[in-house]
Order: C-alpha cells, then sequence, then structure tokens
C-alpha cells in the first residue's frame, strides 16, 4: 500500500519551513494562530495526555462547543496517540452517558455546563473541563506542562486515530474506529483532487465533531499548509462577508441553499472564491444549477462516510456534473453490486454501493460480528447506499439501503426514535420518516399511534423526548393515526408515509 506523510508530520514540516505562517484566522480573516504554535499546542496536548496517564490507545471523549482548544485536542491525542472521540454537542446527558458507558475512555472533557448534568461516571474516569472561549480546568492543567518535546509523535499508520459513532439501522450507535492511514491517504489525495495549496485560504463553519469539519477540512489545509477562517457555526451573512478574504469553502447542501437566499449574492461577491464543495447529503441539482448561474461557480460535489472518510468526488477540472458525486479518488475502488446477492452489476445498474481503499476505518468498535457483516472477504466495505455508474463514469447515489434520514447534513436513524417514542406513556407504535424539507433537505416526522381512548398531541411527543434525544434529531412534524400501513409480511410501509407527508414542508 502506498505510504502517505502522518498528518502530524505535515504540521511539524510546515512549523520549521516558516514557523510564522498562519493555520487558523478569526472572523475577520486575520491570522490567529500560525504553524509553530500549532507544533508546540499539540506536542503540549500530547505531554499532558502523558502526565495524566493517558496511553496510547486510550479513548479521550470530548463534548464541548467548537473552539480553538477544542480543535488543538483532536491534533494534541494524535500527537500522542490517543483515540480522539468527539461527540455531538447538541447531545443530551443520556445520550452522553451511553457513549461513555460504551467507549469506557480513561479523559472526558466537557463544557463546565455538563458537570452537573452527568452523574454516575465511572470512577476511574478522569473529567475536566473546556469551555467555549478555552477557559477550564483542562486549559489550567495545560499551563502547567514545562517540556512539551518530550513526547515524540507516534507514526503508526495503522494505529487508531480517533473513534466516531455512526448510527445503526438495528439498534444502538457503532463506534468506527479510524486508523490514521485513512487521514494521512485522504488529506494527500484531496490536496491534489482540489488542488489546495499554502495560499488557500478555507472558511470554517462546520462542526468539528463529524468527518466533515474535522478531518476533511483540517487534514486537508494542513496538509497543504493553508489556513483556515475558523467560525463557531454557519452563519450565511458572515460567511459571504468572509468570501472576499477566502478561495474555498466546505458545506452540506444547507449551507447553499442559505447563501442563495442572500440577494447580494453574485458572480462579484464570490470573485475571490475559487471552489466551493459540498457533501455529507445530496445537493439537489437545482441548487447547484441556481447556485451556478448567480454566481460563475459550479458546486464541487463529493461523496463519503465516517466509516470510509472520502470515496469520491466530482473533478476539479472537467464536469462537475448535478446529482452526480464524481468519480472515485485516486486508490479507492468502488463497485456496484446486487444486494441480495452481492455479485457486481454492470455499469447503469443500480445496487449497492461498495469500497475499498487506504481511507477505510478500521472495523467497529468491540463489534467484530457487525464489522464481519459489513465488509466482504475481499476487502470491500458495503455503505448501505444505493447508487449506479453512470455512462460517462460518474457515480450517482440514488437512495438508501440503510434507513436513515440526513437532516442538515445531520444523519438519524428512525429506528432510535421510534424506540423513544414506543416507551412513551400513551403510545402503541410509531414510524418516523424523512420527508423534503426547504432548509434541511429532509426533516424528522413521526407518524404515532396512540392508545385508544388517549389523545396525544404533538407537543406531548416532544416534550417527551427532550431530556432523550438531541435536538437534531427530535420530530419536526408529529402525526397521529390510527393505524400503520402495512404490507402482508407486516412491514411498515414507509414509503406510503412518505408520499403521504411529502409535501409538509416544501
Ligand atoms: C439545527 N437544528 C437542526 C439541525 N441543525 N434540526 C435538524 N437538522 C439539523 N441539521 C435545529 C436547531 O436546534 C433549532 O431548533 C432549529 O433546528 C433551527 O436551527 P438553526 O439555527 O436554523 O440551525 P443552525 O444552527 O443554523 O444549524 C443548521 C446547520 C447545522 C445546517 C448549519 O445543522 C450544521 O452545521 N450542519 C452540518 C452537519 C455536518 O457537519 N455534517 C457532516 C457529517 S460527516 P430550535 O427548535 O431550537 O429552533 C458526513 C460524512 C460526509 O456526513 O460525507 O461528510
Ligand atoms: P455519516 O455516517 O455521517 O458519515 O454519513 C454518511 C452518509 O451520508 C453516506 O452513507 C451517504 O448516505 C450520505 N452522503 C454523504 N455525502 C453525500 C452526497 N454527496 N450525496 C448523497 N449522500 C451523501
Amino acid at each position: 500500500m502506498t505510504s502517505y506523510p502522518d498528518i502530524i508530520d505535515t504540521i511539524c514540516h510546515f512549523a520549521n519551513k516558516d514557523a510564522d505562517r498562519p493555520f487558523l484566522r478569526d472572523a475577520h480573516g486575520d491570522a490567529l494562530l500560525n504553524y509553530g504554535a500549532l507544533r508546540h499546542e499539540a506536542a503540549r496536548i500530547a505531554a499532558l495526555l502523558a502526565q495524566l496517564g493517558v496511553k496510547p490507545g486510550d479513548r479521550v471523549t470530548a463534548q464541548v462547543e467548537k473552539s480553538v482548544p477544542a480543535l488543538m485536542l483532536y491534533l494534541g491525542c494524535l500527537w500522542h496517540g490517543a483515540v480522539y472521540m468527539p461527540l455531538n454537542s447538541g447531545y443530551t446527558a443520556a445520550e452522553v452517558a451511553w457513549f461513555i458507558d460504551n467507549a469506557e475512555p480513561s479523559l472526558l472533557i466537557i463544557d463546565p455546563s455538563w458537570v452537573a448534568k452527568l452523574t454516575d461516571l465511572p470512577s476511574a474516569l478522569r473529567i475536566e473541563t473546556l469551555d467555549n472561549s478555552g477557559k477550564g480546568s483542562w486549559t489550567d492543567l495545560l499551563g502547567t506542562v514545562a517540556n512539551p518535546s518530550l513526547v515524540a509523535p507516534r507514526h503508526d499508520p495503522e494505529a487508531p486515530a480517533a473513534m466516531l459513532y455512526t448510527s445503526g439501522t438495528t439498534g444502538k450507535p457503532k463506534g468506527a474506529v479510524i486508523p490514521r492511514r485513512a487521514l494521512s491517504s485522504n488529506a494527500a489525495i484531496l490536496i491534489d483532487m482540489w488542488r489546495f495549496t499554502d495560499q488557500d485560504v478555507l472558511i470554517h463553519a462546520l462542526p468539528i465533531f463529524h468527518v466533515h469539519g474535522l478531518f476533511i477540512a483540517t487534514n486537508t489545509l494542513l496538509s497543504a499548509g493553508g489556513s483556515m477562517i475558523f467560525l463557531p457555526k454557519f452563519d450565511a451573512a458572515q460567511v459571504h462577508a468572509l468570501f472576499p478574504k477566502a478561495t474555498a469553502l466546505m458545506g452540506v447542501p444547507t449551507f447553499y441553499t442559505r447563501l442563495l437566499t442572500l440577494p447580494g449574492l453574485s458572480r462579484e461577491s464570490t470573485s475571490h472564491m475559487r471552489l466551493f464543495i459540498s457533501g455529507s447529503a445530496p445537493l439537489l441539482a437545482e441548487t447547484h444549477r441556481e447556485f451556478e448561474e448567480r454566481t460563475g461557480h459550479a458546486i464541487l460535489e463529493r461523496y463519503g462516510m465516517t466509516e470510509t472518510q472520502m470515496n469520491t468526488s466530482n473533478p476539479y477540472d472537467g464536469g462537475r456534473v448535478p446529482g452526480t458525486v464524481g468519480f472515485p479518488l485516486p486508490g479507492v475502488d468502488l463497485r456496484v453490486t446486487d444486494p441480495a446477492s452481492g455479485e457486481p452489476l454492470a455499469q447503469g445498474e443500480i445496487g449497492m454501493i461498495e469500497v475499498r481503499g487506504p481511507n477505510l476505518f478500521s472495523g467497529y468498535w468491540r463489534n467484530p460480528e457487525k464489522t464481519a457483516e459489513d465488509m466482504r472477504a475481499d476487502g470491500f466495505f458495503i455503505t448501505g447506499d444505493l447508487g449506479m455508474i453512470d455512462e460517462a463514469g460518474y457515480v450517482r447515489i440514488i437512495g438508501r439501503g440503510k434507513d436513515l434520514i440526513i437532516s442538515g447534513g445531520f444523519n438519524v436513524y428512525p429506528k432510535e426514535i421510534e424506540a423513544e417514542i414506543d416507551e412513551l406513556p400513551g403510545v402503541v407504535e410509531s414510524a418516523v420518516i424523512g420527508v423534503p424539507h426547504r432548509d434541511f433537505g429532509e426533516a424528522v416526522v413521526a407518524v404515532v399511534v396512540s392508545q385508544p381512548g388517549i389523545t396525544l398531541t404533538e407537543a406531548d411527543i416532544v416534550a417527551g423526548l427532550t431530556e432523550r434525544l438531541a435536538k437534531f434529531k427530535q420530530p419536526k412534524s408529529v402525526q397521529f393515526v390510527t393505524e400503520l400501513p402495512r404490507n402482508t409480511m407486516g412491514k411498515v410501509q414507509k414509503n406510503a408515509l412518505r408520499d403521504q407527508y411529502n409535501g409538509l414542508f416544501v
């Protein structure tokens, strides 16, 4: 297998070459943190982790708001060899407690407001705090580290770098263990694909607890020696105002639909930008066309997932075709198979997308059965996405073999929501579906059957879920029915429900 420069080595490379080169920029586009300071900070965090007894391979869980110290935590773990495990800052205490129980981290870093919310944690778990302004016991401890250079960076490409949870169609989330080589190979390939150089300034408005914002944006820019304008969250007007100071944007489709609502979006306002990239959810062909008409820029759409990092991309030069996710990346094998038999299908036929390459994860955390279920003997990973390769070789995602809703780029697994709703008093059963939504692409809708004689309202259901599920997973609408449509096998016909509620949000 080809070897790719480790992410930490690329930081050291640019720090040695020009320590003053900026890596992070503030909301005005001004330099905030340079490569020299970045190297120092990552090494300092690694030294602290060692000092605290965190061993390479131990999980370090972070439930914190997006901030520069939170990003540094990822790079410090990478330096030390600890497995970075970021959690969505919108999760509820019940969700976080489940992840901690499953992952058994040796260190938990949380926002100070969470200390009182999390009870019954294992006594061996060390807890430190970090708020979004960078204050907390974690920062205080870092200040005590005397000699950061004592810890040499890790290099083993197969060693786990991170663990990100992805939910499942049949139950609780699974931790995808991501090796260093998946990160370094993707970064090295994407620099070439998307022509990133040390002159690039990326607007970073994505969260940093998922693959897109944490790895694809950060690692690619780091490996190119470029810089990022680091924003706490996406705000369309703010991002638009920064275009003259930037060269590239990576976003989910909602970024682009929201940018299109701005009257000032034009060829002039985007003239300093060279590249707009979209992923994590399907970009409507209509959004692609409208954006090109207004700005002259063809959005470059790519396709990836937590277990595989990036798999395909539309070309930098040549047609960026709306409704397609482009070609397999160099080094990535992609095939379309019959979902039932696993046999490869001919070009043009729709089936299961399978991928193989250095971008793949190493398996699900403590779940060899599920890993074996999703991996073919010849090393292909079964993505759960249905698609085809068209006559020009472009990959098109046609649907999902997995029961998954993608809302504003966040994945929501109906099974998890249904299980929570079914537990609520007065509920017989429920079916959760995704329906088209003008802002989030898809919205979560719950269809609920209540017990005879009991009148439930949408507010009852939502109130019952507030403490259990993160906001983005909660239904944007609850519909009550006397029974769910079922086929002759007794399976709920979600397609019928999707058709029925199709027009709720458009
Ligand atoms: C926020 N809300 C959402 C939501 N985001 N509801 C459903 N889906 C979402 N994605 C809730 C808020 O809590 C709020 O509730 C209400 O909806 C409106 O919020 P908002 O202020 O309009 O939302 P905002 O904060 O602007 O966030 C929207 C967003 C954000 C699209 C900018 O969700 C986002 O950054 N998404 C990116 C997700 C991402 O990075 N995915 C990558 C996964 S990696 P209320 O009731 O309080 O008003 C991956 C692999 C790959 O998939 O290929 O990249
Ligand atoms: P996640 O598990 O959060 O990594 O989400 C990965 C899933 O997002 C994939 O399996 C796809 O279903 C979906 N996805 C990512 N990029 C795209 C895209 N460009 N078009 C359609 N779906 C996408």
